[in-house]
């Protein structure tokens, strides 16, 4: 009887978030249908009708239904480009660290913690418990927290492995979605593409909060503080906390503080995405102080991180959720349910990355020489920033360029146009996202007169 109920409510709940996911894709209103349909039908198979289940059996298939669906608009980006035989091709596409000579990076203090797991007998490939590697867990607390973090200490946090930043998301959002009053997660204008994707998904619904000020390419602030003020009391906001993914904008420290102030006041509620600890800066304490203010008022606050980018563990699918509680009895409620979110989704995480970071995370000598590369990596992108501003500077290329050396993390916000892409793309062999993004961590000092020449070229024959 109850399993019946349960799975009642999840095909209703299930029904509901496809219709609110066809609705958010279509950008329109609930009653534009036709457009819906169409999105539905290539985002999402249950919104095709099915032809007969016999089909396959009299040689056609039963799929013949399924529309092509687009490729993703960032993974994509790298589909398109390995396609591309150009000898002189550059992939600023998805955010991901390159060498100066354009290779991916394994650390080597990840090489080194590696090569001690593999030396040490004792390890086995059993399942993890469904909430992860518990020294994982806890070190992951301590490093976007802080290791003197009250919550911490009061034992008020609930953490648990996910897979990397977009899993946390995932895992975060469902929680929500079954246990807060509140169903509307407010997300930044612009902001990174999968967000608005997985939210949806995951039963929340979705608006947007005033970010970027395209005519100062900078923070639009009072526009921010106006769309929060207006937000209902309780709604769930996404934060970026720190090196704004696309935008490269990032509140000032007080900034920040008057955020808090009136989230605390309107009891909205904090989930930080934190995909760049580490990388806007090259200081892991200075990139985690947007969500230590929040959490140092002892109110509460939920946030997914990844190692992806400032470990270079992209492919280990390796992150964490933390979710901050008043207490340490409602934290223990909380990973009990979180539990029951993950046991069915992908049952429990997988054990190599993590033990990978919790190898770095617990020696001090490790920890040291992560913060050394970290930095290396760090500093070598803001060097980007500078070599390509001073090429455009040198090449005389009509416009502003100032926000390269002042925006802050992975990416540029170049203010390039959807034509102006597809013309560097085209004649330049350029891949990036098609709102203008450019990853500065693909760039290096052989590729940069490259891309100068590209930008002239679209800036002066596409204006
Ligand atoms: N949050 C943000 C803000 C983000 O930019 C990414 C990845 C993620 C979360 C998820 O990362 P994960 O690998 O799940 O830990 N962004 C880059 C890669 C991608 O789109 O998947 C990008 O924007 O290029």
């Amino acid at each position: 009887m109850e399993e019946a109920n349960v799975h009642d409510e999840g095909c209703r709940s299930a029904e509901r978030r496809l219709s609110t996911l066809g609705r958010h894709l279509s950008g329109q209103s609930p009653s534009s249908a036709a457009s819906r349909a169409s999105l539905m039908a290539s985002e999402n198979p249950n919104g095709a009708i099915a032809p007969s289940p016999t089909a396959g059996f009299y040689g056609g298939s039963v799929f013949a239904h399924v529309v092509k669906a687009p490729e993703d608009p960032i993974l994509g980006v790298t589909v398109a480009y390995n396609k591309d035989p150009s000898p002189v091709k550059v992939n600023l596409g998805v955010g991901a660290y390159r060498t100066e000579e354009g290779k991916p990076l394994v650390l080597n203090v990840v090489r080194r913690a590696e090569q001690m797991l593999v030396n040490d007998p004792s390890r086995v490939k059993e399942y993890l418990p469904i909430t992860g590697l518990a020294d994982f867990n806890k070190l992951s607390a301590k490093l976007i927290f802080g290791s003197d973090s009250p919550a911490i200490q009061e034992n008020r946090v609930a953490t648990v492995q996910c897979l990397s930043g977009t899993g946390s998301l995932r895992v975060g959002s469902e929680f929500l979605a079954r246990h807060y009053s509140e169903r509307t997660i407010y997300i930044p204008q612009p902001t990174w593409g999968n967000h608005p994707k997985v939210f949806t998904l995951a039963g929340l619904s979705v608006k947007t909060y005033r970010y970027y000020d395209p005519a100062t390419r900078g923070l639009n602030f009072q526009g921010l503080l106006e769309d929060l003020s207006s937000a209902p009391s309780g709604a769930i906001v996404l934060l970026h906390a720190c090196a704004h993914n696309p935008t490269g904008v990032d509140p000032t420290l007080d900034q920040w503080e008057q955020i808090r102030q009136l989230m605390r006041s309107k009891g909205l509620l904090p989930f930080f995405d934190s995909a760049y600890q580490g990388f806007a800066s090259g200081s892991l304490d200075a990139d985690a102080q947007s969500v230590r203010i929040f959490v140092a008022d002892g109110g509460e606050c939920l946030t997914a991180q990844s190692y992806a980018k400032n470990m270079g563990l992209y492919g280990e699918r390796v992150g964490a959720l933390s979710i901050v509680c008043s207490s340490a009895d409602v934290a223990v409620r909380v990973e009990s349910q979180l539990k029951l979110v993950i046991r069915p989704m992908y049952s429990n995480p997988p054990i190599h990355g993590a033990s990978i970071v919790a190898t770095i995370l617990k020696d001090r000598a490790l920890f040291h020489e992560w913060t050394i590369e970290l930095k290396a990596m760090a500093d070598r992108i803001i060097s980007m920033r500078q070599l390509l501003f001073d090429a455009l500077r040198a090449r005389g290329t009509p416009g502003d360029w100032s926000h390269i050396i002042k925006q802050i993390g992975m990416f540029t916000f170049t203010g390039l146009n959807r034509e102006q892409v597809a013309f560097m793309t085209q004649e330049y062999h350029i891949y990036m996202t098609s709102d203008g993004r450019i990853s500065m961590a693909g760039l290096s000092s052989k590729t940069v007169p490259h891309l100068a020449d590209a930008i002239h070229a679209a800036v002066t024959r596409m204006s």
